[in-house]
């Protein structure tokens, strides 16, 4: 799908969109703590979307491993106002949450859709908020919780079986009614898959592509790009420091055809989003037709 091609009720951009991470958590990997309170998470919303980020995506729960769940009050308490102020300023805003309720109250606060870590999974009732709201709905493959989920990340062929495991999370969210111009793709990657898998995914995504939805990728700052930035004596490049490994994989994924990146420094995704669509413009003119 060309990067122009955008769910419903998402911005149209002529390039990778650009999605900013907004996580309002005392305890995420990378940005656990900084975005706490909601002035705060506000402020930095702001400042993404000054920076050209297209969406903001609000979260309230820690998704890292190991993480433990939070109360629903929590998470509402959390991710709502931050919502709220966004998108009366202005702000294009989804809310990553698995859970129908929260998902619910901030596509009534203004958000414009959902991203959904468990792809549907962890709750039975997202279906029916997204099917009537009829907003985009970020299916993520996943496998389980993320206190259990490196326990999980066993596969036969991981690109094979995430490619199935989504297929049939699609085939469900649209037995649910809701529409297939909602729906937004991403292998997860990190979720219950080890840096190879990650590595095997970001290699093989023509297959993922091949089921004709946009798929978002989420490498931002993730361990896998700590791990191939170690030092020589093997300690990990720290979160704050992979942005250029982040913005690499963008024009990676983005030159494959990927419609959208979550990413925690949107400006130099960006640039490396109109750098792919730049060159894919002068191939296309090179190759005799209008683009
Ligand atoms: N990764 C995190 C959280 N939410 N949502 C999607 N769709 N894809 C991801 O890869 C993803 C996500 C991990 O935590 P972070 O918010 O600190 O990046």
């Amino acid at each position: 799908m060309p990067p122009s091609a955008r769910p419903v009720g998402l911005p149209a951009v002529d390039r990778c969109l650009v999605m900013g991470i907004l996580n309002v958590t005392p305890d995420s990997f990378s940005d656990g703590g900084r975005f706490a309170g909601i002035a705060a998470a506000v402020a930095h919303g702001l400042a993404m979307a000054a920076a050209g980020a297209d969406v903001v995506d609000v979260g309230g729960e820690s998704t890292r491993p190991g993480a433990q769940r939070i109360p629903v009050d929590e998470e509402i308490r959390r991710v709502l106002p931050v919502v709220t102020e966004l998108s009366d300023a202005g702000l294009s805003t989804t809310v990553d949450t698995t859970r129908a309720v929260v998902a619910a109250q901030a596509l009534a606060a203004g958000a414009v859709g959902v991203n959904d870590v468990s792809g549907g999974l962890a709750d039975p009732g997202m279906a029916r908020v997204v099917a009537d709201a009829g907003c985009p709905w970020v299916l993520m493959h996943w496998r389980g919780h993320s206190r259990d989920m490196a326990s999980l990340a066993s596969y036969d062929d991981v690109v094979v079986d995430v490619h199935d495991e989504l297929r049939c999370r699609v085939d469900a969210a649209l037995g649910a009614g809701v529409r297939a111009e909602q729906l937004i793709l991403d292998p997860g990657l990190g979720f219950a898959k080890s840096a190879e898998h990650n590595w095997a995914l970001l290699d093989r995504l023509d297959v993922l592509l091949d089921l004709s939805l946009p798929v978002l990728i989420g490498a931002s700052r993730k361990a896998f790009l700590g791990r191939l930035l170690a030092d020589e004596t093997g300690i990990a490049r720290p979160p704050d420091q992979r942005d250029g490994a982040t913005a690499a994989i963008t024009a990676l994924v983005a030159e494959v055809g990927v419609w959208g990146v979550r990413v925690h420094e949107p400006a130099a995704n960006i640039d490396a989003a109109q750098v792919v669509a730049a060159a894919a413009r002068t191939r296309a003119r090179s190759g005799g037709f209008d683009d």
